[in-house]
């Protein structure tokens, strides 16, 4: 997975504020970490955005043991479920992290940051069909489910990428997404060290630190489309900045939708055209535009080499249109898939068809291929923010609540998150207080899963069977 880490250098892997490891430290520190690892099931690693979980990830991805990143502000109940899910046999956490009450029955083993001799990585890695991680997402209703990553999918994908974006060790990227997510970790992290590149990680996004790299050493960046959305008001507010972004290699954005107009305003100050890509934690990335492509608003490319995708209408018949209007959902087919959902075959078998992965995404393709996402099958799915978020996992916390009788949640546009979380909800008596239902549910399950607005309903709409009509309380 590391070539670079096998061979060691003084290239500078990773960076964290002051915070700096070069291959061949981080390569001694992995081995370390990886002699105490190995033989072990599955470790989880509280994912902070810090150089900690760096070598704690690839630490364990060394030994061959799956990873299971654990967002660090992560409710009690959602860790409660990861646990019991995963069943991790030890914790990774940097020594000065301040950990939850549900995480002191596990074992934690410190993560060696000094540098000191050990054996470097072996050459010999584990079979590509291993597990390397489990990371959680949300569905519909119920609690996140583990999406189980082979390494084939890792690499295969990553490969894929760097092909496109033309993305070498040359390349220093600069991102401050979170590390507990696909984005931000296999494409952000381990896409970086593959290629034997540097990662400047800015601890959390801003437009100015952002900038303020690109201006340096940094030639490409990863954001979300609400990072966009703020760069692109900043860069019109401020010349300077317009002109430090105007000087990356390529800005890549993924997560969710990039609005075109975000798109066109930053294309308008910095000359930059954003690179769109279209990615899921089950499938890592499936498509995106080349960085010798066009680079059209509103558009996510080709699928990536080695990615087979196709659209389907609603009896499963495959539409061969590239007509740019005809709309489909996009199924797609490849070694970038997962291996499943962890102890949740039912949901694995709902999910593929014939080995094409259903990805719940509605498109269409134009004439020359590119693919252009046009909405989402399930209603009940929110992307705030790059999350992505289940209406049935927030609905079921706020029922928790003392003060709530009943309640839907549902997802509204915004400009800056892209959609925002609104709770609908009929009290049981008088009203609570907005903000104590939004701690109750970040308290919960996480704070980037709390309803951005409350609404007092007296009753919900529902129809004759008594299901709740949602779309009746977003018209
Ligand atoms: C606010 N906070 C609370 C709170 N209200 N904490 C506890 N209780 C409450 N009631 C805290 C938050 O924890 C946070 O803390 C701070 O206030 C602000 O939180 P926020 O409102 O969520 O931040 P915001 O500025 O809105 O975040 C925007 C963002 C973020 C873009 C930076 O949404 C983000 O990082 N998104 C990235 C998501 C992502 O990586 N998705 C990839 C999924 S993989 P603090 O300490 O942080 O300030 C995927 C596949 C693919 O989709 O294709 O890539
Ligand atoms: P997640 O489950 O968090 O991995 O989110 C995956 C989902 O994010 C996809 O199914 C899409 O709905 C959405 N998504 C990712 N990238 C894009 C994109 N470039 N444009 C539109 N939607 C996207």
């Amino acid at each position: 997975m590391f070539p670079h880490l096998v061979t060691g250098n003084d290239r500078e892997a990773l960076r964290f504020g002051e915070h700096t490891l070069t291959y061949g430290e981080l390569s001694l520190l992995a081995a370390r970490l990886a002699d105490d690892l190995r033989g072990r099931t599955r470790v989880a690693v509280w994912a902070t955005n810090t150089m900690d979980t760096c070598v704690a990830v690839v630490g364990a991805l060394v030994a061959g043991v799956p990873v299971v990143p654990v967002n660090p502000k992560v409710g009690e109940r959602e860790l409660t479920h990861i646990l019991t899910d995963s069943s991790p046999d030890l914790l990774l956490a940097a020594s000065d992290a301040e950990l939850p009450p549900g995480l002191a029955a596990l074992p934690r083993l410190p993560i060696p940051l000094t540098p000191s001799d050990a054996t470097p990585v072996p050459s010999v890695a584990p079979s590509q069909e291993t597990p390397a991680f489990v990371v959680y997402t949300s569905g519909t209703t119920g609690p996140p489910k583990g999406v189980v990553l082979p390494r084939r999918a890792v690499t295969s994908n990553l490969d894929a990428l760097a092909e496109v974006w033309e993305w070498t060790g040359e390349d220093v990227l600069v991102h401050g997404l979170p590390l507990f997510h696909v984005h931000g970790l296999i494409v952000g992290v381990v896409g970086v060290l593959r290629r034997g590149g540097t990662l400047h990680h800015l601890g959390r996004f801003s437009s100015r630190a952002a900038a303020a790299e690109l201006a340096g050493e940094a030639t490409m960046m990863f954001g979300v489309p609400t990072m966009y959305h703020r760069l692109a008001l900043d860069c019109e507010a401020d010349p300077a900045l317009a002109r430090a972004i105007g000087g990356a290699r390529l800005l890549v954005s993924g997560s969710a939708a990039l609005p075109a107009t975000d798109h066109e305003r930053l294309a308008a100050t910095t000359g930059q055209r954003v690179v769109e890509r279209y990615g899921m934690t089950e499938t890592l990335m499936n498509c995106s535009v080349r960085a010798s492509g066009d680079r059209r608003p509103g558009a996510v490319g080709p699928p990536l080499p080695g990615v087979s995708l196709r659209l389907v209408d609603d009896a499963g018949e495959v539409l061969a249109a590239q007509d740019g209007e005809t709309v489909g959902e996009i199924e797609v087919r490849g070694e970038n898939l997962f291996l499943g959902y962890l102890n949740r075959q039912d949901a694995t078998d709902a999910v593929l068809r014939d080995g094409w992965f259903r990805t719940g995404d509605m498109a269409v393709r134009d004439q020359d291929g590119y693919v252009r996402i046009v909405g989402r099958r399930a209603t009940d799915l929110i992307k705030s923010g790059g999350y992505k978020i289940g209406a049935g996992e927030i609905e079921n916390a706020l029922l928790e609540h003392p003060s709530v009788a009943e309640v839907a949640v549902t997802g509204e546009p915004d400009e800056d998150l892209g959609e925002r979380i609104v709770a609908w909800v009929v009290p049981s008596g008088e009203a609570p207080d907005p903000a104590e239902l939004a701690d109750h549910v970040a308290r919960l399950l996480a704070p980037h899963k709390r309803p951005r607005v409350v609404r007092f309903m007296e009753s919900l709409p529902r129809n004759e069977m008594g299901k709740i009509l949602k779309r009746a309380l977003n018209g």
